[in-house]
């Protein structure tokens, strides 16, 4: 599976591309609609969530509601595009019509946190505006989009349901005795905050309001869990193979995520052997583990049980409150830039973290019990599923 996105946070449109998949997966545009949607839930958000809207069209590789096996192309139109057309115009402009256009006034202050002026030293602009079109987590659409074309692949194949839910958000944990599954979505969706702990989720919303208040931002920690994965998806052959790097991998390559976990990660690193491993036993309905540290993996492959990955998102780092940096017109201490930002993305993270699992997922899927169609690929599984039943 490989997969590319392209375009700018105010630009026209972002495109992905997606090469890999197999024919006959059922995919409506709807579908990506609806993902898109959900990327864009949760308290905290910005303005620019409620004026812009993903305008979505297929562009390649479907045909009456299913997967081709051919490339696939989604492109999301940015409806706020009329007011940008100059400012990131592909092509020259006069510089006339760019005169009096705040847009268009050079961002010399860059933002802490941000890709900004580290983009501005390597790739030689004297502004930000050429780094944060691209940087900005605006390109998380466009993952979302693929990536809902992989669960629907992994939904219909193989049975695996990815979800995720948010499990602290300024510094306030949700209980996580209960697992949420694949039909708690929608309660953990209509949640202000997706979390799926309401005592946990009210205090949060209570945080995010002080937060909005102070002119401050809110980072938090969201898990995503994949249920109905087979054992043996990954591979312990080599570190690259192994699903749980390549896993915190893509989940480390979303924009503000700043650790991942696998199970309990960090926390396992406490304990002792005799508490920090999930017990083998037998019994009518085969062989399981008597509890879930790890997450789902051993050995980089998926052990049968319920995928358990989080990722923490740091605070966003258009802080209203604005922070000390340099102007690089001057070199003299400056307040960074700002014009309006979310409080707190916490909640879409999740809806993108759930696309890059999904992303992993297929692709490991496909290196297992690859084919070129739906059914060559559920074929495969059944293959493996009834080998499995006869040892
Ligand atoms: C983003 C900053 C904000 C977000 C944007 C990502 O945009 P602006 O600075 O233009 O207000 O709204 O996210 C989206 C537009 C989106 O669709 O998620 C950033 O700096 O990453």
């Amino acid at each position: 599976l490989r997969y590319l996105t392209a375009g700018e946070s105010h630009g026209q449109a972002l495109v992905a591309t997606m090469d890999g998949i197999p024919a006959h997966v059922t995919v409506s545009s709807d579908d990506i609609r609806d993902a898109l949607a959900r990327r864009r839930l949760g308290l905290g958000r910005g303005a620019r969530m409620s004026f812009e809207a993903d305008e979505v069209t297929l562009l390649g590789g479907f045909r009456h509601g299913e997967t081709l096996g051919s490339p696939i192309a989604i492109m999301i139109a940015n409806t706020e595009w009329p007011k940008w057309q100059q400012v990131m115009s592909p092509d020259a402009v006069d510089p006339q019509d760019l005169e009096g256009l705040a847009r268009n006034a050079k961002l010399t202050r860059p933002r802490p946190g941000h890709a900004d002026l580290v983009g501005m030293q390597k790739y030689d602009w004297d502004e930000a505006r050429p780094i944060l079109e691209r940087s900005s987590a605006r390109e998380t659409a466009a993952r979302v989009a693929i990536g809902q074309v992989a669960k629907n692949f992994l939904a219909q194949a193989f049975g695996i349901t990815v979800l995720s839910h948010v499990v602290e958000l300024g510094g306030i944990p949700a209980q996580r005795d209960e697992l949420p599954r694949a039909a708690d979505l929608d309660l953990i969706d209509a949640d202000p905050v997706r979390c799926f702990d309401p005592q946990a989720s009210a205090r949060i919303q209570a945080e995010i309001s002080d937060a909005q208040h102070l002119g401050d931002t809110l980072g938090g920690v969201v898990e995503v869990l994949a249920w109905g994965c087979p054992p043996g998806i990954g591979a312990m052959r080599e570190g690259d193979t192994r699903l749980d790097g390549r896993l915190a991998g893509a989940l480390m390559g979303i924009q503000a995520i700043k650790g991942v976990e696998i199970g309990d990660g960090f926390g396992l690193a406490r304990l002792r052997g005799s508490q920090a491993h999930d017990q083998i036993v037998g019994g009518p309905e085969g062989i399981r583990r008597t509890s879930r540290r790890a997450g789902g993996l051993e050995g980089g492959m998926t052990t049968g049980d319920v995928l358990r990955v989080s990722a923490a998102m740091k605070p966003i780092s258009s802080v209203p409150h604005p922070l000390q940096t340099i102007d690089v017109a001057t070199g003299e201490p400056a307040l960074a830039h700002h014009q309006r930002s979310d409080v707190c993305a916490v909640p879409a993270a999740g809806v993108v973290a759930e696309a890059m699992v999904a992303l992993v997922l297929a692709e490991a899927c496909l290196e297992k019990f690859g084919g070129d169609s739906l059914a060559e690929c559920r074929r495969n599984l059944h293959g493996y599923l009834a080998r499995l039943a006869e040892r």
